[in-house]
């Protein structure tokens, strides 16, 4: 299969890309990404020479460049990992969201439908369906976003849907709990605790620490997506989740234990504006029509994710830089 797969410098779609190269050998990966500040060549030094992975610089809301692209390498399908991420920049400036997790979904949709290829994967997010008081959320849950960032997201999901409805443009989406694992930009709550630690400096821990996310690691992630790719059904969605629901004060916790640091290293900061309590994804419907299930235990892949931020200090280092710290000082007003 020739495989279009955006976003493919950012954290997770590094580790698809690569996932793809390694357990289909004769696929063609096409990375398509604009290259933003999360966007970072890398995460994709072990590919860079593998005859079978393509990179091209673009952007999804830039339709000529993306069809081109397309048409070039001969795609058959795209899975879409291109989107601004980070919730606390969402707050902060929602207008690059709009645009890239909206109107480059529709682009995306667009050149689905023009060039006849065989599916589209949106990869989103858990937090379209808001906060969860109670129970979890399944696929037929009702959107309620409480960010920008969430909302753009929703937004995206919407088209894929209404592009299946009205054209039959096969798209499939996911809404996953929160990844985790190597590569992954330190401005999340892991990597910035863990880099903030070994540079010395203290974990800020937004409100009073009792919000709750659920966290699959990225060998998981990648493994559930590889079965949407090649076994869903068009206009399907699927939630992919771990069952690993974590309060961030016990997240911290188990961070500074396998650091070997004591709860002093804690701070507590300003909470974020409209910060949704929890999340939690229902995963049956993957595991028993798909067969995926997750194998990665939390507590053994979050003492892979810090071994690996101790020696890869040359990749995070240099991130934590420049435009990095003016959003810092801004965000947590130091
Ligand atoms: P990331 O922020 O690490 O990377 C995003 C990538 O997209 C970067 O390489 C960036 O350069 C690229 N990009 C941004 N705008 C682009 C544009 N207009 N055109 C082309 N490329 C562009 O992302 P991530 O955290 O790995 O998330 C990947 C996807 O998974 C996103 O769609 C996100 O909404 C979704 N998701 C993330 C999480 C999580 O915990 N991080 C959880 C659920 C869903
Ligand atoms: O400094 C921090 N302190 C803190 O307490 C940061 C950055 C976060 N937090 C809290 C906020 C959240 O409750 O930690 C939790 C996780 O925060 P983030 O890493 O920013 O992730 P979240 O807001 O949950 O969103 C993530 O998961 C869903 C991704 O960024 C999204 O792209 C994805 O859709």
């Amino acid at each position: 299969m020739r495989v279009l797969v955006t976003g493919g410098a950012g954290f997770m779609g590094s580790h698809f890309v690569k996932y793809l190269l390694k357990n289909y050998p004769d696929y063609k990966v096409v990375n398509f990404d604009k290259l933003t500040y999360a966007g970072n060549p890398d995460n994709l030094k072990e590919v860079e020479k593998n005859p079978n992975y393509v990179f091209v610089k673009g952007d999804i809301c830039d339709a000529g460049v993306l069809e081109k692209a397309i048409k070039d390498n001969k795609i058959e399908a795209i899975v879409n990992y291109a989107a601004e991420t980070h919730v606390d920049r969402s707050i902060m400036d929602p207008t690059v969201f709009l645009r890239t997790d909206i109107f480059g979904v529709y682009n995306l949709l667009e050149a689905v439908r023009k060039f006849g290829l065989k599916k589209m994967v949106q990869i989103s997010t858990d937090e379209v369906f808001g906060s969860a008081r109670e129970g979890s959320f399944t696929e037929d849950s009702p959107f309620a976003p409480n960010s920008p960032y969430a909302s753009s997201k929703a937004g995206g999901d919407h088209l894929c849907r209404s592009y299946w409805v009205t054209y039959q443009t096969p798209a499939v989406v996911t809404h996953s709990c929160n990844f985790y694992g190597s590569n992954q930009f330190p401005e999340k709550v892991i990597p910035l605790f863990i880099t903030n630690l070994l540079e010395g400096k203290k974990a800020p821990l937004y409100g009073d620490g009792q919000n709750v996310r659920e966290w699959i690691h990225t060998s998981d992630h990648c493994a559930a997506v590889d079965a949407v790719l090649h076994q869903a059904e068009a206009g399907a969605v699927y939630n992919i989740g771990s069952g690993d629901e974590i309060k961030n004060i016990e997240l911290v916790e188990k961070i500074l234990k396998i650091m070997g640091l004591g709860k002093t290293m804690i701070e507590y900061v300003k909470d974020r504006p409209g910060h949704d309590r929890r999340y939690s994804i229902n995963h049956k419907k993957i595991s028993q029509e798909l067969g995926w299930k997750p194998k990665m235990s939390f507590d053994e892949g979050l003492k892979a994710t810090i071994d690996w931020y101790r020696a890869n200090e040359w990749w995070w280092k240099k991130l934590k830089s420049g435009e990095y710290l003016e959003y810092y000082k801004k965000q947590y007003s130091v």
